[in-house]
Order: C-alpha cells, then structure tokens, then sequence
C-alpha cells in the first residue's frame, strides 16, 4: 500500500516542525507548500537529508504550486501570520481570511478527499472561513487548539502535583482565545477530578485558578517571551496527533474546533468540543453536560467566536 501523502499549507515555524514529526513518526510521505520563495524547498530538502540519521522512510516536497498537494490523505493549514507581542488572536483576522480563501481553493482542487487540520488564528474563525471556503464535508474540516490548550493544563497541573503528565487527563473547551473555557471538573489526575483534589489538600482553590488563567494566557506568554513569533513545538505535536488519530483510525477522544450541529447548544458553528477522531475524520462531537456555571462560560466563549465569524462575513460577502 502507497504511503499517506501529508500536505502541509504553510512552511514557516510551525509547518517545518510538523514535517519534522510526521517523518519521525513514519506517518507519510510529505508536501510542504509555501509561497515564500524558497522556504518550503529549503526545509523539504534539510528534512530529507536528516533521514540517513534518523532512519526513517518518506520523501519531502517543498513546492508553491498547488498541483503538487494532488490526492493528499492529510492536509494542514498553518499558512498566515502569527502574532507579535501585544497582538491578540483577533488581530490577525482579516489578513488571515484572506490566506484562508486561497488555501480553501487550492485544497478544494486539488485534494478534496483530504482530512484538513487548521491551525491559523484566529483558529474557531479560520476553521469556519476554511470549510466554507473548500466546501469540503464538515466532518473532514477542523481546528486544533484543544489539544494544544488542553496539553498546557496538563503540563501545569503535573507540576504543581509532581506526577506524570500522563495520568493528568484534562479538557480545554470554547474558542480559542481570552475566553476559552479550562474544564476543571471533568479534568483529572489518576481519574480524581481536580475539585476532589482541592478537597484532600493537594492543591488550593487558589493555586488552581492561577493556573487556569495561566492556561488561558498560554500562547500569550510565549509570544511575549520569543518576542519574534508564537508558539510552535507544541502545536506542531498536538496537529500531528490529530493527524496520526485520523490515519491510523485510533478513535481518539480530543478536544477540538469542530463544526456542531447543537451540541452544546450550539448550532453552524465551530467551536472548541470533545470528538471522536478516526478514519472518518471527527466521527462524534461529544455532546457533554455542562453546569451552569460552565455554560455560562461556555455561551460566553462561543458568543466571542460568533463575533469573529460575523466579521468574516462583513469582509468576504461571499462568507455571508
Ligand atoms: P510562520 O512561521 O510565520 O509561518 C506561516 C507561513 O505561512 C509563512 O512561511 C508564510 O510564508 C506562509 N504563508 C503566508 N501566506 C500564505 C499563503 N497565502 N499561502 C501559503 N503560505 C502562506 O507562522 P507559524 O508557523 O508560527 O504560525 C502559523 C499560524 O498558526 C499563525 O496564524 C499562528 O497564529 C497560528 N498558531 C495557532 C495556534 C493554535 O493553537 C491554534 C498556535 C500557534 C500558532
């Protein structure tokens, strides 16, 4: 059988890091697709000759022609800008929609059967613009930022309980912004739910709401420590997951911007939901209950979002 061909939209920081991984980890062969002159043939090549070392098997193409991401199994769309110091997500809107219209059409031509994994921000926005704008199938559109948030509660808490990282399992639900929602209930280590924690003096109620604003404030801290760019070695990981979950059919339960349909009370929208993701790309939006003060958080975090994609509407008329 053919090996997976894995089309990354976007050969910048995050883009080069995702090659990088999907060689190591054998999931296919890769395409690096960039418009700046160079980049994606540059890194294509470097990845390639890291090979002999590593040991792995594939191929990398580094092109800026769309015919070349042809039949991809797995798209992923970094292309865009990221933010500077100072810059919110939102910021970044409306040169990202545009980069959104080109790669929508550039996917819709060329790799229609494609599983696609957005990543540009303001991501809940451009998962939204990207599935509009390739008419791909919804449940073949989706966003990563979950993972990646919910990977930085998971790093925060195992310190603060000096456990592993492994038996901490949480959730991070709601747009990817200010406003996102740390689940704190149904996050757990060893399967104890954190508010059970708070109670047998593990923790205090304190310490866990510094580190919930500290997820929140996640990607800001870093943009404010590079200074040049935002975060890009755990994305790239959290993209990837969702990518092998897919190639590999694993069924994997991941929070992700997915298209809902009223789960949660939410309906056309993409949002930050616990799925299922197999073979068939995001198989199940996990339709979970909220209290009422989460959802109060929730329809907060989702009115956000709709403010964004109302904006997305207001610049490209065809959106509306
Ligand atoms: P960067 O290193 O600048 O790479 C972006 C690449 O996109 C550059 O190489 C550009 O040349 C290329 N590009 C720009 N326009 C186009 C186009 N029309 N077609 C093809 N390529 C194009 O950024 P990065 O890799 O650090 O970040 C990429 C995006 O991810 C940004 O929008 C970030 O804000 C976003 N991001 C999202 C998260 C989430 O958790 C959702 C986390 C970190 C970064």
């Amino acid at each position: 059988m053919a090996r997976p061909k894995i089309a990354l939209i976007g050969a910048g920081q995050i883009g080069g890091t995702l090659a990088h991984l999907a060689a190591i980890k054998e999931l296919g062969d890769v395409v690096l697709f960039d418009l700046n002159d160079g980049m994606a043939q540059g890194k294509a090549l470097d990845l390639a000759e890291s090979g002999p070392s590593e040991g792995f098997d594939g191929s990398f193409k580094g092109t800026a022609d769309y015919a070349d991401i042809a039949g991809a199994d797995v798209c992923i769309v970094t292309a865009g800008v990221p933010r500077k110091p100072g810059m919110s997500r939102d910021d970044l809107l409306g040169i990202n929609l545009k980069v959104m219209k080109s790669v929508g059409e550039g996917i819709k031509a060329h790799a229609p059967d494609a599983f696609v994994i957005c990543i540009t921000n303001p991501l809940d926005a451009m998962v939204w613009a990207l599935q509009k704008f390739s008419g791909l199938p919804t449940n073949k559109v989706v966003g990563m930022a979950g993972v990646l948030d919910s990977a930085r509660f998971r790093h925060f808490l195992s310190v603060e309980f000096n456990v592993s990282m492994r038996d901490v399992t949480a959730f991070v639900l709601g747009g990817h912004g200010d406003t996102m929602v740390p689940s704190v209930r149904y996050s757990t280590v060893g399967g104890i739910p954190l508010p059970d924690l708070v109670d047998m003096g593990w923790t205090s109620q304190e310490k866990l709401d510094a580190i919930v604003q500290r997820t929140r404030d996640g990607g800001a801290e870093i943009v404010g420590l590079l200074k040049t760019g935002s975060a890009f070695y755990a994305p790239a990981t959290s993209a990837i997951e969702m990518a092998e979950a897919y190639l590999r059919d694993q069924k994997r339960v991941l929070p992700c911007a997915a298209y809902c349909d009223g789960e949660i009370g939410v309906k056309g929208m993409y949002v930050g939901v616990p799925t299922v993701i197999g073979a068939n790309g995001v198989e199940k939006v996990i339709d979970i209950k909220l209290n009422k003060e989460e959802q109060v958080m929730f329809d907060k975090s989702v009115d956000a979002v709709k403010g964004l994609v109302d904006a997305c509407k207001q610049i490209d008329s065809s959106l509306a």
